[in-house]
């Protein structure tokens, strides 16, 4: 169970107020027009939970009464599964190592040879994750999508191939600077596609430490990532497993976010 206040949409709370909420453990969604106050499940019979959520909540309700602001409070159960699906879809040129990152993650397996995707490939993983918001164990079946790194023919299927998916990883090859270069483009089609989903960007062959082509700045410099740019490498396995499970991360936060927000606009 959560409770969540809603403001209306020309509400904005005043400074003092925010920094009560938050103390008092409100977090703030979407920017400042929704705070959600966490109640979790297993302590929903406990009077004295019960009673410090009942303080708060009339605590935050007094003061907006007191400053004449219009505002909206829901109660509701917030999805509460602890097994969750994913898509994931990998983009990037030809021979950067999609393939072979996925291969690493979902079988810990590496081959030196080169076989090109035709057309693409779905691999699946479980993984379990904590939640970010309560702890709570998370059992998500993650499904893996691989698209050939041709540009021309992938445009082709990009649509069918990153409809639904909720994260994006961008991958470039760390010995080839064009790999880089061409980033933007299939992050630019994800997005399209996809919506507003988090992207992570993944500079692979970091094992090849003399032959390295471009560095971090290069990459926070040509791409709109953001910080979620790792080196990894498919070969050793090197962050390839932290980078997959950051992503979850990221798709998990967002995945509630949207939910709460929808439940209660709703
Ligand atoms: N040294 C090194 N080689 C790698 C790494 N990852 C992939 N390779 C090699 O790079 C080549 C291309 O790898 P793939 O995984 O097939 O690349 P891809 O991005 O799937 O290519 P397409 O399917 O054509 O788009 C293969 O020869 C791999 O062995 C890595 O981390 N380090
Ligand atoms: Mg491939």
């Amino acid at each position: 169970m959560v409770t969540c206040l809603l403001l209306e949409e020309n509400g904005a709370l005043p400074d003092e107020l925010i920094d009560v909420m938050k103390d008092d453990e409100w977090v703030p969604l979407r920017g400042r027009s929704a705070f959600v106050l966490k109640w979790p499940s297993a302590t929903e019979n406990d009077p004295a939970v019960l009673r410090d959520v009942t303080d708060k909540l009339l605590k935050v309700k007094l003061a907006l009464k007191g400053m004449g602001m219009q505002h909206r409070f829901s109660t509701m159960e917030v999805r509460n599964e602890d097994r969750i699906k994913m898509k994931v879809c990998l983009v990037g040129d030809k021979a950067v190592g999609k393939s072979s990152l996925i291969r690493r993650y979902v079988l810990d397996q590496f081959g030196d040879e080169y076989l090109k995707t035709m057309g693409s490939k779905v691999s699946k993983r479980t993984l379990v994750l904590e939640h970010p918001r309560d702890g709570r164990e998370i059992r998500v079946d993650m499904t893996v999508w691989d698209i050939m790194g041709n540009k021309g023919l992938a445009d082709l299927l990009m649509s069918s191939y990153v409809h639904g998916a909720q994260g994006i990883i961008a991958v470039c090859d760390v010995t080839r600077k064009s790999t880089l270069e061409g980033l933007d483009g299939w992050i630019n089609d994800g997005l399209e596609v996809a919506g507003d989903v988090p992207i992570h960007v993944l500079v692979n062959k970091a094992d090849q430490h003399d032959d390295f082509d471009f560095s971090r700045d290069d990459v926070m410099g040509t791409t709109n990532a953001g910080s979620n740019v790792t080196f990894t490498s498919a070969r050793t396995g090197d962050n390839v497993e932290a980078a997959f499970r950051d992503l979850a991360m990221s798709i998990l936060s967002t995945y509630e976010e949207k939910d709460i927000v929808e439940k209660v606009t709703a």
